[in-house]
């Protein structure tokens, strides 16, 4: 009779840690397909006086992009911190530019041809999310702290009940 009392005793309070690694194994191999495997995408770059459309790139590291880049009005450049890429392109004439998103972080692009007034402002984002793993990792960390926690929680509870089970006679 007291064995299985510590037996629930023991259950009750390393149940939260069991459980714990379960929801840890789930989280780690769960299979996040649209994620898994890195991209190729084909994104349309256009250059005007005094923007770039889209003015903002969301892609994830890993990720290839293939990017066409056009201009509507006058002769733009295409410069993008950190990869240190560069293009020229001319109204009329498509030009690729290929990325592969090594780093994660926000890097900007910008028109490398004085195009007129307001060149300097002519300013884009490349935006380099992190992939899969990272987000493992997150659920992850939360899993293991959020398991910690009820562990404190429930073995305060409990502490009574094993101080009281430890000193009986068996
Ligand atoms: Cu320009």
């Amino acid at each position: 009779m007291i064995h299985l009392q510590k037996l629930f005793g023991l259950l009750r309070q390393h149940g939260v840690i069991l459980s714990g690694i379960i929801l840890g194994v789930i989280v780690m191999t769960f299979p996040i397909p649209r994620l898994t495997d890195p991209q190729t995408r084909t994104i349309t770059l256009d250059a005007r006086q005094f923007e770039f459309a889209p003015h903002r790139i969301h892609i994830n590291k890993g990720d290839r992009v293939i990017i066409n880049f056009t201009a509507s009005d006058v002769v733009h450049g295409f410069y993008l911190d950190g990869y240190g890429i560069q293009e020229r392109v001319e109204p009329g004439v498509t030009k690729q530019i290929e990325i592969v998103a090594e780093r994660t972080g926000k890097f900007r692009y910008r028109c490398s041809v004085s195009c007129g007034s307001l060149h300097p402002f002519m300013i884009g984002e490349l935006v380099v999310g992190p992939n899969e793993p990272f987000w493992r990792a997150i659920a992850f960390v939360s899993v293991s702290v959020i398991t910690l926690i009820a562990y404190q929680f429930f073995s305060k509870g409990t502490s009574y009940e094993h101080t009281t089970l430890g000193t009986s006679p068996a």
